[in-house]
């Protein structure tokens, strides 16, 4: 799905702000039907933000099920001739869209965008009443999958599998923008280099709103210096560009994709869209992972869009802070911990020559964690009571939306379809096959992963043969052999050394690292100190540079992040990040800056790493 601009011959209106706000008095929100009438001014709420932390009434925080948003919005006079949409960035988990009375779209899924034509519902000049309806609901079908319970007074309480605070609401923008009759509506751009090097090839596809007989279409690329390097007339093909600049991660490149609808006579531009792109290949060799044939190694972090009061609220200047952290510690990529994040952290990653590993929301398919922590006896996890078809088609429709959004981005290399998902039970291997084979089908370009978690071990795991890469999420020192390295140390190596024996794929540490409390110092291995963290890394990556696939780690977390009220094992959240969450470095940074700046380079020399000099 195209993002919206604004140039020459289309328009877009922002329709952030402060927006009136209700919760929904019970589940029925048709017996309710607060879009029939003006919600009152008493809550408002910001727009792009969770509403969780806006508010100090508990009920508030933790409501479960609808609540409602609403303004009033004009098109405006001058609009008239034009199409003009309505674009949710994101309503988590579930929006429904009203205009004054009318029911206009639905979307479900909380972190990718959906958009509705208004043209034949409301005409230029007037004002409408724009209601949106949001839940927060998460089921045994919906990803991430979750469980309402009712309680014997009547309330309503969220359970769910994943270890991150159930932010909702709209925290990403709201737009409102037009494009002309016949418009462009999908661009599909995939870049190569051409067997000799040297030229890039960008196999591209534009689809119209409509067949466009009678009028004119034509693609230019455009080089950083707005010089035309490419054109064509045809609305698919293969496009040349000779001494082509790579996008290479640290050294970003992007080059201008522009597609035209126009006037055959004058030859006028009549639609306009542009896409960034950059000239990357990506691929996975033996144990490898190539960007433009060179063996890359990933330094940088699991992330999570978290910050005070906005909860998963977009917000650039927190994004741009965040990026400036990473490039400081030679933190060459990151993955999109565990949904699609912001376009808008993509645009950034791309412009700046960040490696992103863009993971769906799938987080918490796995019953066998919970119970594990909680002492109880497991349910299965792939059972028609619990993760069933239901869940595989939400899953698979997740995914769609995902590759739609981001394939065009060249800073996304690698597709993670799950965190965590049990992959040592029964039914498994029946439930993400057909989503392999489907985000194959629908981008074969990037390679494949899913984060393994520790119990599926190399030995009782079903499924690693269909990805390309093994990303791994261990917390030896940690979860396991707390507070003894020395058993650490073996045991981590003992499990990464199966995983190469077994497969010989590259190996991706996705996750590890240690609660730490900000301040809390201690001579010895104390867990939650800092010194702590920092030698929990520090024992992982000896590790790492021992053995021969690993080609990447990823800290658990960047930052600290909020978590669900009834763990009681987390103190305000989950502490595993290397900054605060206001951003502050734990002393772990110095280390890890260390590390990943060497001049001399990461596994003793093999691998560069883009950001040390
Ligand atoms: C992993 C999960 C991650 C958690 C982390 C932890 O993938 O979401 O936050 O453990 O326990 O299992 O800190």
């Amino acid at each position: 799905m195209l993002k919206p601009q604004s140039n020459a011959v289309r328009e877009l209106v922002s329709l952030d702000g402060i927006w009136n706000f209700a919760l929904a008095q019970s589940t029925d929100i048709e017996a309710e039907s607060p879009w029939e009438r003006q919600i009152p001014a008493r809550l408002q709420v910001p727009v792009p933000a969770s509403y969780n932390d806006i508010f100090v009434d508990r009920k508030i925080r933790d409501h479960v099920g609808w609540v409602f948003y609403q303004r009033q919005v004009t098109v405006p006079r001058l609009w008239s001739g034009q199409r003009y949409f309505l674009r949710f960035d994101a309503a988590t988990h579930q929006g429904r869209v009203y205009i004054d009375d009318k029911f206009l779209v639905e979307h479900i899924g909380g972190y990718t965008p959906f958009e509705a034509d208004i043209t034949d519902l409301v005409n230029p000049g007037q004002q409408f009443r724009l209601t949106v309806a949001v839940n927060n609901e998460l089921t045994w079908h919906t990803i991430p999958p979750g469980r309402v319970e009712v309680l014997e007074n009547g309330d309503r309480k969220q359970h769910y599998q994943h270890d991150f605070f159930n932010y909702a609401g709209l925290a990403r923008s709201v737009w409102l923008y037009t494009v002309p009759k016949t418009f462009i509506s999908r661009i599909s751009v995939n870049t190569r280099e051409a067997e000799e090097g040297q030229t890039g090839i960008l196999d591209y596809e534009v689809e119209t709103s409509q067949v466009i007989d009678g009028l004119g279409f034509r693609v230019s690329v455009l080089d950083e210096d707005e010089t035309l390097v490419a054109q064509s007339c045809s609305q698919r093909g293969s496009l040349e560009i000779t001494s082509v600049h790579l996008w290479q991660p640290g050294a970003a490149y992007l080059y201008q994709f522009r597609a035209e609808i126009t006037s055959k006579d004058s030859g006028e531009a009549l639609d306009i869209c542009d896409v960034l792109v950059g000239v990357r290949t990506v691929k996975v060799t033996g144990n490898q992972f190539l960007i433009n044939d060179k063996p890359f190694y990933f330094t940088g972090f699991g992330k999570h869009e978290d910050t005070p009061v906005r909860g998963k609220g977009h917000d650039p200047a927190y994004m741009v802070h965040d990026f400036q952290l990473m490039k400081w510690m030679g933190a060459n990529s990151f993955r999109t911990s565990h949904y699609p994040y912001a376009e808008e952290v993509l645009e950034y990653a791309d412009r700046h020559g960040i490696v992103v590993i863009d993971e769906t929301a799938a987080v918490g398919l796995n019953l066998a964690i919970v119970a594990g922590v909680l002492g109880l006896k497991a349910v299965p996890t792939f059972s028609p009571d619990t993760m069933n078809d239901k869940t595989q088609e939400a899953h698979a429709q997740g995914i769609r939306e995902l590759v739609a959004r981001d394939k065009n981005h060249p800073s996304v290399v690698m597709w993670a379809i799950a965190n965590e998902p049990s992959s040592s039970e029964e039914g498994v291997r029946e439930y993400m096959e057909p989503l392999v084979a489907l985000t194959r089908e629908l981008d074969p370009t990037r390679p494949l992963c899913f984060a393994n978690e520790n119990q599926a071990n190399a030995a009782a795991d079903f499924i690693s043969d269909l990805f390309d890469v093994l990303c791994l999420n261990r917390y030896y020192g940690w979860y396991i052999n707390t507070g003894n390295l020395e058993a650490a140390e073996p045991g981590l190596e003992k499990d990464l050394r199966s995983w190469q024996s077994k497969y010989d794929k590259p190996i991706i540490m996705s996750e590890y690292g240690a609660d730490t409390m900000a301040g809390l110092h201690a001579v010895g291995d104390v867990p939650w100190s800092e010194e702590y963290q920092t030698r929990i890394l520090e024992m992982s990556h000896r590790v790492f540079d021992r053995i021969d696939n690993v080609v990447g780690e990823h800290v658990w977390n960047f930052a600290d992040f909020q978590t669900p009220a009834t763990f009681i094992f987390r103190v305000d959240g989950n502490k595993k990040g290397v900054f605060t969450r206001d951003r502050r470095p734990k002393s772990a940074v110095q280390s890890l800056r260390k590390r990943w700046t060497e001049p001399k380079g990461l596994k003793n020399g093999r691998y560069q790493n883009v950001f040390s000099s």
